[in-house]
């Protein structure tokens, strides 16, 4: 059995990152891949429920440790209960967020070091990695209007913060993505949804071609 394929989808809020997953899980299916679409945080009963501690407005918070400690937790059941399995049985994972939103929100926004996170995903998750991660940089002016349509003004906890912590998670995903072009696929995210969809399946092409 050949192992599936794990792609992560990441970027900032409002980037389309849902709508290019929902996209690419039907654009996968309907060439005869096994498909499993999931989310992070969340995508098992026990990862859903630290989503809800994580992101739902009430109560005082988390400091960004404790935060990066359930960001952790909630992937290493993901990824244990989840993601490891199906690629095991040959499906191709889509998954809307992953460790580098950790290490843009907890790292470049919360000011964690980076090798810490990487060392918690290590522990939790003995540092599964995507094959290919699609990062969607839009425009903060294109995300703001798109938000302000869907949600009229109300973020969870994360999304609410104010803009100087989106800018730092902004500039880390940038710095990652140039420091691993191997892994990392930078998507224009500001066109309609059939262009971005387009050009998340060119980058997909080698990953595609080898499963032919
Ligand atoms: N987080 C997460 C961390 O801090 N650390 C971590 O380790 C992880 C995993 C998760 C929050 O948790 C944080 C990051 C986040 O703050 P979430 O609820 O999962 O929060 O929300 P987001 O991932 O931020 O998702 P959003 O729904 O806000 O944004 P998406 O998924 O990027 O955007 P999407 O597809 O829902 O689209 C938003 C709107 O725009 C429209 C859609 O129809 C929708 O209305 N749209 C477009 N309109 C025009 N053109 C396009 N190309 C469009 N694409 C989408």
């Amino acid at each position: 059995m050949t192992r599936g394929r794990f792609i992560a989808l990441e970027g900032g809020e409002g980037a389309g990152k849902s709508t290019q997953a929902r996209l690419l899980a039907d654009a996968l299916h309907a060439r005869g891949i096994e498909v499993v679409a999931t989310r992070e945080p969340g995508g098992t009963p026990g990862a859903e429920r630290i989503r809800a501690l994580l992101l739902d407005t009430g109560g005082d918070g988390w400091n960004p440790r404790a935060e990066s400690l359930l960001f952790a937790a909630a992937r290493s059941d993901h990824v244990e209960r989840l993601i490891r399995p199906a690629l095991e049985c040959g499906a191709w994972v889509v998954c809307d967020r992953y460790l580098d939103s950790s290490r843009a929100y907890q790292g470049g926004g919360g000011g964690l070091a980076d090798d810490e996170i990487l060392r918690l995903h290590q522990i939790g998750s003995q540092g599964l990695l995507p094959d290919c991660t699609l990062l969607f940089a839009v425009s903060p002016a294109t995300a703001a209007d798109r938000l302000a349509a869907r949600d009229a003004g109300v973020a969870d906890r994360i999304g609410g913060r104010d803009e100087a912590y989106h800018a730092r998670v902004a500039a880390a995903f940038a710095t990652m993505a140039e420091a691993e072009p191997e892994r990392f696929a930078r998507i224009d995210a500001d066109a309609d949804p059939e262009t971005v969809h387009a050009a998340v399946m060119t980058a997909l092409e080698p990953l595609l071609a080898d499963q032919r």
